[in-house]
């Protein structure tokens, strides 16, 4: 019997083992992309045992209420995330600790901070709180990225200041472009009840420096400055501000008349002006630290100054001058009109450049990176640089309307640093150029549990942020200190996976728009190819209008000899897209109308290399699903699958995209394919009668 009661004791006590091992394995497993990249899996070992028993002490006295809310806010991250990274190691004997001083008239405000690790601990010293709440997270990310506490060396200032999220939400909860489920912000419950995710979306944010939130759509409702509205965004921003981020609205333009009781909404005109002043009033009443106003304004049918007649800087200065040295008036550069002959892709330049000089100085203009619409590439837009007395920020699309939704896997760090890095010929970069004002991103955030519909469209979102931050980081960079902290900090896993991250964004580019071709995506949802699409009413939404291919060739000439757009660029930058000989390949047909054989720099025609893109960009996706394949073990299974799935879609729908496009040219140039290039699945008529009316956010 007692050999029995040994023997029960003993499968108890393994069971026991086996129920322990299967929750924490369950604990391990259940990851489903909540955490993000704030999830601090234990680093292990000596650099373990060093954050065991840590102290964090803050200062002792603080400015005022708001610094005191921030400052905890980083003693708490860095508490709870320190206990995590430590993870079961035992303590040293004497333990180390870090001493955070918040008013260090060494460091500039604005969220700069120093941190300094010796055998003690670390000292983390910023001007202002802000600075102590962004050091934290950066120790926090250092540590997570395999550096030890006491070795850190490290000071980080913004290089611009204001880092903005735009999301594109309407109070019915629909997200205009979204692909990671309905919008986040609970207007319903709102301000009687604030969901946690609103913390966890702050702390997210925070990580990052992101420092503002346009909480809803530029095609706006003019409902959101209602009274209503404004007590629930108070709310928010009450809850956002120990996490340093403002609240901004989007000011529809017409309000003064849809819910003001005006006839009118001519910013000249004095009762609108008054309207909008009492309006500014009533908000910074509620919420003192309000950001500003964003606007869309005459572009896609949204109401704007040009209704009256009046110019953007007009429109842009009366509200400017309601919210005075309060905030910031975001006026948006990207319009233009149907009724309008001019290139598309000069229209926001021809609008907005005549008017430099104009703007109130609280009024930035906030241009999107390219001249046409977020396309999976574009040379930069002519703005940047060109309004030398106006300040100008960058908009991102982090959501990716053009770039296959959520499903896809494109890291766009290297979409943005192309235009970030490139030179305005007016003296600087596009990042120099911006400096002064800042970055906008359309937000790809939704209710999805991973929050981004994707777990590699998280990246998008961080890669943003600590681009806004520093847009001197590489892409690799951000793409491995993201991998570290989102899935696994083992060395051939961060290699294998930011190589294929790093490489994805272009892949699209092959078998969507290769060559510089723009714009050929269905029509309405974006969702798929349809170059073929040419008798909408507007021109400037037909794909052919983009690609004017026919039986002799393909491209856009905007040359001299075509729109002349080109000349909307600095004459050095100009002169490196003048002749199609000497542009780079991967802008030539943004540029140039060339024939079908026309030869590119390498001899090659350029027939088959069309076809070679189309080609490369489905063999990447094929090994991208291998080499995410052979990861399985290194990531926890719940999110492999879900990678492995979306990538099998992925495969799938870069195949439609090159069979479709490849179908399409062949039935105008009538060219055969070259040799060993597999012909399209379908015909033709297959692919142009595909309809998705439940393709997401039209
Ligand atoms: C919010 C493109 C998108 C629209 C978007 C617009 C804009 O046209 O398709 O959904 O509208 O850009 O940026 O204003």
């Amino acid at each position: 019997m007692l050999v029995n009661h040994q023997s029960w004791a003993l499968r108890s006590l393994l069971g026991l083992a086996l129920v322990v091992a299967l929750l924490s394995d369950a604990q391990v497993r259940a990851e489903d992309g909540y955490d993000l990249w704030l999830r601090h899996e234990p680093v292990g070992g000596a650099a373990g045992s060093e954050l065991n028993g840590i102290t964090v002490a803050g200062p002792d006295s603080f400015a005022d209420a708001g610094a005191e809310a921030m400052v905890s806010v980083a003693l708490a991250e860095l508490r709870s995330g320190l206990a995590e990274l430590a993870g079961g190691e035992s303590p040293p004997a004497a333990p180390l600790s870090i001493r955070l001083s918040c008013t260090d008239a060494d460091i500039a405000r604005g969220g700069a901070f120093a941190l300094d690790g010796d055998s003690t601990g670390l000292t983390l010293r910023a001007g202002e709180a802000s600075g102590c709440l962004y050091g934290a997270f950066a120790l926090l990310r250092l540590l997570d990225t395999g550096e030890r506490l006491t070795k850190i060396h490290h000071a980080e200032a913004p290089a611009m200041p204001l880092r903005l999220l735009n999301h594109w939400d309407n109070p019915d909860g629909t997200v205009e472009r979204g692909y990671a489920g309905s919008s986040i912000f609970d207007w319903w419950h709102l301000p009687d009840h604030l969901d946690r995710r609103m913390i966890d979306y702050a702390r997210a944010n925070a990580s990052v420096g992101i420092n503002g939130v346009v909480v809803n759509n530029v095609n706006a409702s003019a409902m959101m400055l209602e009274p209503r509205y404004i007590a629930r965004l108070a709310r928010l921003a009450d809850a956002w501000r120990p996490y340093g981020i403002r609240v901004y609205l989007t000011a529809r333009f017409s309000a003064p008349r849809d819910i003001g009781g005006l006839d009118t909404a001519d910013p000249i005109d004095p009762a609108v002006a008054r309207w909008w002043q009492n309006k500014a009033d009533e908000i910074y009443a509620a919420i003192p630290d309000f950001g500003g106003f964003l606007v869309k304004a005459n572009s896609e049918g949204q109401p704007g100054p040009g209704d009256y007649g009046r110019t953007h800087a007009e429109g842009a200065n009366m509200l400017a001058s309601a919210i005075g040295a309060r905030g910031t008036v975001f006026w948006r550069a990207f319009v233009y009109a149907a009724e309008d002959e001019t290139d598309r892709a000069s229209q926001a330049y021809r609008e907005f450049a005549p008017l430099d000089g104009a703007f109130a100085d609280n009024v930035i203009v906030q241009v999107k990176n390219g001249p046409i619409d977020f396309q999976p590439r574009e040379p930069f837009h002519p703005l940047f640089g060109a309004m030398r007395h106006t300040r100008v920020a960058l908009e991102a699309q982090i959501t990716k309307e053009y770039l296959g939704f959520a499903t896809h896997v494109a890291y766009l760090a290297p979409l943005w640093k192309e235009v970030l890095d490139a030179e305005t010929g007016h003296g600087g970069t596009v990042a120099s150029s911006i400096a002064p004002a800042g970055m906008a991103g359309v937000a790809n955030i939704g209710t999805a549990r991973n929050w981004s519909g994707s777990h590699f469209d998280q990246a998008n979102w961080y890669a943003f942020g600590r681009l806004a931050w520093n847009p001197q980081l590489s892409s690799e960079e951000i793409a491995r200190e993201w991998l570290m902290q989102t899935f696994s900090r083992d060395p051939a896993f961060v290699s294998d996976v930011s190589a294929m991250m790093l490489n994805s964004r272009e892949l699209v580019v092959d078998y969507m728009t290769p060559l510089g071709l723009a714009h050929l995506m269905a029509t309405g949802h974006h969702y798929g190819p349809g170059p073929w699409v040419c008798d909408l009413a507007r021109p400037e939404w037909n794909p052919c209008y983009y690609h004017r291919a026919d039986k002799d060739g393909i491209g856009f000439d905007r040359t001299a000899s075509g729109t002349d757009a080109l000349a909307d660029y600095a004459p050095s930058v100009a002169a490196q897209w003048a002749e199609p000989e000497t542009t780079d390949p991967r802008l030539l047909l943004w540029f140039h109308h060339v024939p079908w054989d026309w030869a590119l720099p390498d001899g090659k025609r350029l027939w088959p290399t069309l076809v070679e893109h189309y080609d490369t960009g489905v063999a990447g996706v094929a090994e991208m699903q291998a080499m995410w394949a052979a990861q399985a073990g290194k990531v926890d299974p719940r999110r492999h699958g879900d990678v492995t799935d979306f990538l099998a879609i992925q495969a799938k729908e870069a195949r439609w995209w090159r069979d479709a496009s490849i179908a399409y040219w062949q039935s105008l140039n009538g060219l055969p394919l070259p040799a060993g290039s597999a012909p399209p699945e379908h015909d033709l008529a297959d692919y142009r009668a595909r309809d998705f009316p439940e393709a997401p956010s039209d």
